[in-house]
Formats: C-alpha cells, structure tokens, sequence
C-alpha cells in the first residue's frame, strides 16, 4: 500500500453531523472533502428519487468508476461522507467513523430540515436500530471502525481532536 494520507469514511444516519464533521476535519487535517450525495448529484448518477422516501436510486457501478478514476487509492487524503459505507472497497480505507445521535435531537434536527412523514419515520428507525453502525461492522475490519456521539458542539470538539490524534498516528505508521 503506497498511499501516503489516509482514507476516511464518515457515516451515519442522515442528520447525525456528517457534514459538519467532514468539514472541519478537512479543514483541519488537509483533507478533501468528497459528500458522495453532492457527486451523485452534480454527476447525475441516479435514476431519479425516490417517490415515497425522496432519496436518489443511486447507480452505484457509476458513482464506483467516478471514484475509481480519483487519486482516492493512489495518493489518498479523502473523507468520504455518505448515509451508506459498503460500497466502498475495503482496501481505499483506512478509518471508518460513525456518527451517533440522541433520537430526540435527531428528530429535531431532521423536522426542521423539513422532513416528516414516511422519510422522518425511517431515518428516525434507522439511527435506533444503528443501521449503519452494523452496515460499517459488517464491511470492515472491527479495529477501523469507530462510533462517535455528535449530540452537542462538545462531542464535536472531542470527535475532531480524537481523528486528528489518529491521522497523525496513522501518517507516522505509514511514512516513508
Ligand atoms: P448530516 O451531514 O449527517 O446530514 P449535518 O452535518 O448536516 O448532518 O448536521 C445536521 C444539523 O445538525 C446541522 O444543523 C448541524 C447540526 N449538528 C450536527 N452535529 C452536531 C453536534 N455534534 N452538535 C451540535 N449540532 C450539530
């Protein structure tokens, strides 16, 4: 493995911080932030939405090469933030982090983003179930794979200095 910045996938339900977290964790480690969800769009790799849900049907062989054809697996330095994780092969990533929220918070936060109804009930279902938590453990090795509170701006502060303590470590294992 020649990469020399590693790979991040931050995930969870949508809601539960992923943007705000990949954000300053770019901004602060020198990262690229890649929102899977914006390159489905901007690229029109999907096959419309979802009318019930309202969520893309996305065209996973498109959005792989798109991602194949990316410095991803040679050079590295992404965090790739997206409500799914097993599509990414194990071999591009290094960290898996998902993110956890209280479900009142949550329900909160999902209402005033203008969700109700049958999409506000299956993203609320999902976080209790910790859908993508199991998603993230059944796709990768158990040691890469982290759950993290994003209930408050402090489990922020704390998330963001435990992954930059991490990228620092990892750069050290894989140096030279
Ligand atoms: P996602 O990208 O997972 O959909 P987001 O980053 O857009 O989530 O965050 C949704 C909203 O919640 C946004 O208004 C910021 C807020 N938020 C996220 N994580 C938070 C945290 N740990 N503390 C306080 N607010 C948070």
């Amino acid at each position: 493995m020649a990469r020399k910045n590693p790979n991040i996938v931050i995930t969870g339900t949508p809601g539960v911080g992923k943007t705000t977290h990949a954000e300053e964790l770019a901004r602060n480690l020198g990262l690229k932030h890649l929102s899977v969800n914006q390159v489905v769009k901007d690229e029109g790799f999907h096959e419309g939405k979802d009318e019930e849900t309202g969520s893309w049907i996305v065209d996973e062989d498109k959005l792989l090469d798109y991602l194949e054809a990316t410095d991803l697996n040679s050079n590295g330095g992404y965090i790739l933030d997206w409500h799914a994780c097993d599509l990414f092969p194990e071999r591009w990533i290094d960290l898996v982090i998902v993110l956890r929220c209280d479900s009142t918070i949550l329900y909160d936060r999902l209402s005033s983003r203008g969700y109700k109804g049958k999409k506000l009930d299956e993203n609320m279902d999902s976080e209790i179930m910790q859908v993508l938590l199991d998603e993230a453990r059944e796709s990768y090795k158990e040691e890469i794979v982290v759950e993290l509170r994003s209930d408050r701006a402090e489990d922020m502060e704390g998330n963001v200095e435990r992954v930059e303590q991490w990228a620092e470590a990892w750069k050290k294992d894989n140096a030279g």
